[in-house]
């Protein structure tokens, strides 16, 4: 197996491409495919300032390093989720890695600085963890990105994630979502210009950019992920692509080139009637925003309901347990 540019033993193959590549060129393939997407799609001016939202996953941390090599003013944004274990650990190798090349982190604790976190928020709430973790990450990046003046917010999304995205979004013919499906979305009052630059590259590869790059990285998905339908969903892509090599990309740039310009007035249309939420100001449909709503009801204190039964339980057997653990 040889490099396709030098000949020289390859240590990836890219089947898309058809293609096998040695280390360095592999390394210039992830940056090209990069700044291939940030041109194409008119992500970034040259020395724009970058916020970069940082997992501690290997997409963020490649990302972020890639900016980096290309030349971009890009700090890191970090939210502590709350989630065990693994908001712990993956909290210590983004700060490793910032602290490894001397980048700025900015960090935003939701337990902290909000109250809740994402396992007892989200119970609180009576939401799934990953709708009320995403509405608060998606709040968080937009005001970080907006206070500290950034000229666009990046996200890891890769090629995977987009198809999979697409692949659900399509199933269920949901109109809105598929007319914000872009690698850009543009700036607009209150929120920030959005741009995914990993879009041309495969989660395979950003595992392989991080290991050859020494970028370590949490190698634990989200516990609470489990049951998503986006893990279902890439696994049957997978399937399609090993069969056929560039289904995924075909897939996912043949919507942007042929279909999403079809979806784009739902999205336009929701522009019309935003307002300034009661509360935080953030743009929203309605009088207090989707996450000052969730921020409300994720901190009120749950009142102790008890069943007849266990009341009668609680009697014999001493005070009764709080239906929420302890937090402390
Ligand atoms: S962190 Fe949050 Fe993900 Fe965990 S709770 Fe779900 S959305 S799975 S990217
Ligand atoms: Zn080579
Ligand atoms: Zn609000």
């Amino acid at each position: 197996m040889k490099c396709r540019v030098c000949r020289e033993p390859a240590i990836i193959d890219i089947r898309r491409h058809n293609a096998n590549f040695c280390t360095e060129h592999f390394l210039r393939l992830c940056r090209d495919q990069t700044a291939k997407a940030i041109k194409e799609f008119d992500m970034l001016d040259e020395g724009d300032r970058v916020l970069v939202a940082v997992s501690g996953g290997k997409d963020s941390l490649a990302l972020w390093d890639i900016l980096i090599e290309l030349g971009y003013q890009a700090d890191g944004l970090y939210i502590g989720l709350g989630i065990g274990d693994y908001s712990d650990e993956s909290g210590d190798f983004a700060r490793d890695f910032a602290r490894q090349r001397d980048l700025k982190l900015i960090e935003v604790d939701l337990l902290r600085e909000y109250g809740y976190d994402v396992p007892h928020g989200s119970r609180a709430a009576k939401r799934a963890p990953c709708s009320a973790c995403g509405l608060s990450k998606r709040h968080i990046f937009d005001k970080a990105a907006l206070d500290g003046g950034y000229d666009a917010l990046a996200t890891g999304h890769n090629l995977d994630d987009e198809a999979a995205v697409l692949f659900g979004n399509t199933l269920r013919w949901q109109v809105d979502y598929l007319g914000r499906q872009h690698p850009v979305l543009p700036a607009r009052s209150g929120f920030p210009k959005k741009i995914k630059p990993l879009i041309r590259l495969y989660e395979r590869e950003m595992a392989a950019y991080c290991v050859l790059q020494n970028i370590d990285y949490i190698l634990e998905e989200c516990p609470m992920a489990v049951g998503n339908k986006h893990i279902a969903y890439k696994e049957a892509l997978n399937q399609i692509e090993l069969q056929s090599p560039g289904s995924k990309l075909d897939f996912v740039f043949g919507f942007f080139a042929r279909a999403a310009e079809r979806f784009a007035s739902s999205d336009a249309a929701i522009d019309d009637v935003l307002a300034p939420c009661t509360t935080c100001g953030a743009p929203t449909p309605s009088g207090e925003c989707a996450f000052c709503r969730l921020a409300e009801r994720a901190t009120a204190a749950q009142p102790v309901r008890l069943s007849p039964r266990r009341e009668k339980t609680s009697v014999r057997s001493g005070p009764s347990t709080p239906s929420e653990p302890d937090r402390a």
